[in-house]
This record gives structure tokens, C-alpha cells and sequence, in this order.
């Protein structure tokens, strides 16, 4: 498990705090993937397409012996098993897991842009992120990520909605 790769989550239909837990209970159940580290749980408004629920989103740091490839694949796939409604049809997507960073690299394929291209607009991002890193830096940055917080303007749509740790603490790995 060479590789640090760092994964963001998240939910904006159903029963949304199941989706996320279920996602991180298969990741977890992956021999090729061991968490590291959770983020608190946020509640956050949407962004982009503002017509819709607000979103529960966290950020998670993993190890993996796992390409960069073969993780989206992993993500990719669990959506998919996560995301089926009731094997009807597709309905509209109950989970959304995206590759943020892996290592420090610079990945541009077809299918796979690392880092995450929009990390640095997305306050839903960057809270939970340096939460589990506050001193995270990216590539192609000149400065650390916690300099830009300042700077972006969606912040106030992103709540702490279940701690990480203290009362009222989740805990996602619990039977
Ligand atoms: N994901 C999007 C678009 N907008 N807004 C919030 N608050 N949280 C998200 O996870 C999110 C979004 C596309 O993936
Ligand atoms: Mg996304
Ligand atoms: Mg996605």
C-alpha cells in the first residue's frame, strides 16, 4: 500500500448518511485499500446546479496498492453498486466518490484529471480536507491549501453536521 490518495464523497438523495456509509464500508472492505482517515460529516448547499438538496459530503485519506486507474475503476464501480435504485432502473445518482489527489501526482487521461480540477473552488472540498490535513499542499500550488480559504466564497454554505470525534461523533465503522 504505496500510495496516499485522498477521496471525496457525497450524498444528496435518500437516506444520505447510509449512502456515504455504505460507500466507506466497501472501500474499506477493498484488501487493497486501507483508511487512514475520516473528515467530520458537513452539510453543504450545492453548488454548480443550485436547484437541488443540500449535499452531506466528507473527505477521506486512504492507502492504496492501487493505481490511480484502478481506484477511479473502484470508484466507479461503487457508485454504481451504491447508486442502483432497487434494481429498477438508474435513478438519479445517490453517491458521488471522486479522486482529489493521488500522491502528488499529475494524472490527465480520457477518463481521469488528478488533481481534481476543482478543488480549489469547492468549499465542500477544502474544509473537510484540511480537517484531515491542514497543511495539505498541491501540486502545481505555489502555496499550501489552507492560504486560499480566505478567498473563497461559498463557505458559509458548508456546516459541520456529525463530528468526527467528541460528542455526537459518527461512527462509520460501528455494527
Ligand atoms: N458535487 C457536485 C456538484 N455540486 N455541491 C455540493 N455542495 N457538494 C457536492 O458534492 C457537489 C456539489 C458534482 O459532483
Ligand atoms: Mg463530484
Ligand atoms: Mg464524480
Amino acid at each position: 500500500m504505496n500510495n496516499i490518495a485522498y477521496l471525496s464523497m457525497g450524498s444528496n438523495l435518500g437516506n444520505r448518511l447510509e449512502y456515504l456509509h455504505n460507500a466507506v464500508r466497501i472501500l474499506d472492505q477493498d484488501e487493497n485499500i486501507e483508511i487512514v482517515r475520516l473528515s467530520s460529516i458537513y452539510e453543504t448547499e450545492p453548488v454548480g446546479f443550485t436547484n437541488q438538496g443540500n449535499f452531506l459530503n466528507l473527505v477521506m485519506k486512504i492507502k492504496t496498492s492501487y493505481s490511480a486507474q484502478e481506484l477511479l475503476e473502484k470508484c466507479l464501480n461503487t457508485e454504481k453498486v451504491i447508486g442502483r435504485k432497487r434494481g429498477i432502473r438508474w435513478g438519479p445518482r445517490t453517491i458521488d466518490l471522486d479522486i482529489l489527489l493521488y500522491n502528488q501526482d499529475n494524472i490527465e487521461t480520457d477518463s481521469l484529471s488528478v488533481p481534481h480540477p476543482r478543488i480549489q473552488e469547492r468549499a465542500f472540498v477544502i474544509i473537510p480536507l484540511l480537517e484531515i490535513e491542514p497543511n495539505i499542499t498541491i501540486p502545481k500550488m505555489k502555496d499550501p491549501l489552507y492560504t486560499i480559504l480566505n478567498g473563497i466564497p461559498d463557505k458559509e454554505g458548508v456546516r459541520l453536521w456529525k463530528r468526527k470525534n467528541g460528542e455526537d461523533a459518527f461512527e462509520l465503522f460501528g455494527n
